[in-house]
């Protein structure tokens, strides 16, 4: 039996996800001091073992780690930018959503207050926190995720991307920009087939199978990009486009919106008059990574 104990966390922001992220450590078995701005939201955990703090600075001052979570960056600073709280030599980890750019800065401002900084993005639910479906992702100084990486793991399934504090954003951003993609494009299908008398739940293990299907495309797909170089083995883009005309026709055909699909060939033709209707779709990359001007 292992009678070493739990090392001590404390969470400031006690929202629906601050909650979660406490009630968390606490069932893990991590001394807990919770801090936050109406203070009635810490009744349920102090009722479950945890310590409320009376003052952010007694909060901070309860262990070397803090979890932030918090609306957005400026509650951070709203919070903890007054000079008189003490920040030094204790770490934080943000695990408010923000931008890449938010995340570096609050890295320098850390810095600046004599803090170890990690930034975080949680790719959860609060119900699902505590569990290993729960991807927690963390950006910044490897040695700082290292030194509370067992405290961490009592969250979910924690991860450390890199040393650029802006990592966990973008992920977090990427992230979501793949979920509503997928989610568009199902719609667009169900809205299509709702035409004929279709439901939605008659598409969906059709939708989930062609889903999976091209998330399987995907590791062939990276090299391509990563090499720079597209050779059409499955198909080309202008084969591709004449695809697009047809689901833009249809959805007209029967009435359904078709701006989603006029948008993809307008980035497909575009590609196509710089030369690359003869390669394969992820040469798209280079209309997708700069800003569109037209
Ligand atoms: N809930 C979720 O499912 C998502 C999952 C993905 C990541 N998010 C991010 O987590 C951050 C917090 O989200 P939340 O759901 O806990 O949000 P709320 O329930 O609205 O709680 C917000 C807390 O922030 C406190 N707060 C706001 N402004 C200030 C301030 N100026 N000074 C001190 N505290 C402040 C607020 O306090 P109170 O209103 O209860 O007094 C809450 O504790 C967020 O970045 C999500 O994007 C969650």
């Amino acid at each position: 039996m292992n009678n070493t104990p739990l090392a001590p966390v404390t969470v400031i922001g006690l929202g629906l996800m601050g909650q979660a992220l406490a009630g968390a450590f606490l069932k893990a078995g991590h001394p807990t001091t919770v801090w936050n701005r109406t203070s009635s939201k810490a009744d349920r955990l102090v009722a479950a073992g945890a310590r409320s703090a009376p003052t952010v600075g007694d909060a901070l001052a309860a262990g070397p780690l803090t979890i932030l979570c918090l609306t957005d960056y400026d509650a951070v600073y709203e919070l903890l930018g007054p000079d008189e709280i003490d920040l030094t030599g204790t770490t934080l980890i943000n695990l408010t959503s923000g931008s890449s750019g938010q995340a570096r800065e609050a890295a320098e401002w850390a810095a600046r207050r004599g803090a170890h900084y990690l930034d975080g993005a949680i790719m959860a639910i609060p119900a699902g926190i505590g569990t290993a479906d729960a991807v927690i992702l963390h950006s910044g100084p490897q040695q700082v995720f290292e030194a509370h990486e067992p405290t961490l793991a009592a969250l979910g399934t924690v991860t450390h991307l890199g040393a650029d504090h802006g990592l966990a954003s973008l992920y977090d951003v990427a992230g979501l920009a793949m979920m509503w993609s997928v989610l568009n494009a199902w719609l667009q299908g169900t809205a299509l087939l709702r035409t004929a008398g279709v439901d939605a739940a008659t598409f969906a293990p059709f939708a989930r199978q062609i889903a999976a299907g091209v998330a399987d495309w995907l590791p062939g797909y990276a090299e391509q990009i990563d090499k720079g170089a597209f050779p059409a083995e499955v198909s080309a883009l202008e084969t591709d486009a004449r695809a697009m005309d047809h689901l833009i026709e249809e959805s007209e055909a029967v009435g359904v919106n078709a701006e989603l699909p006029r948008l993809i060939k307008a980035m497909a033709e575009r590609a196509i008059a710089a030369g690359h209707g003869g390669e394969q779709y992820p040469v798209l990359i280079e209309e997708f990574g700069k800003p569109h001007t037209g």
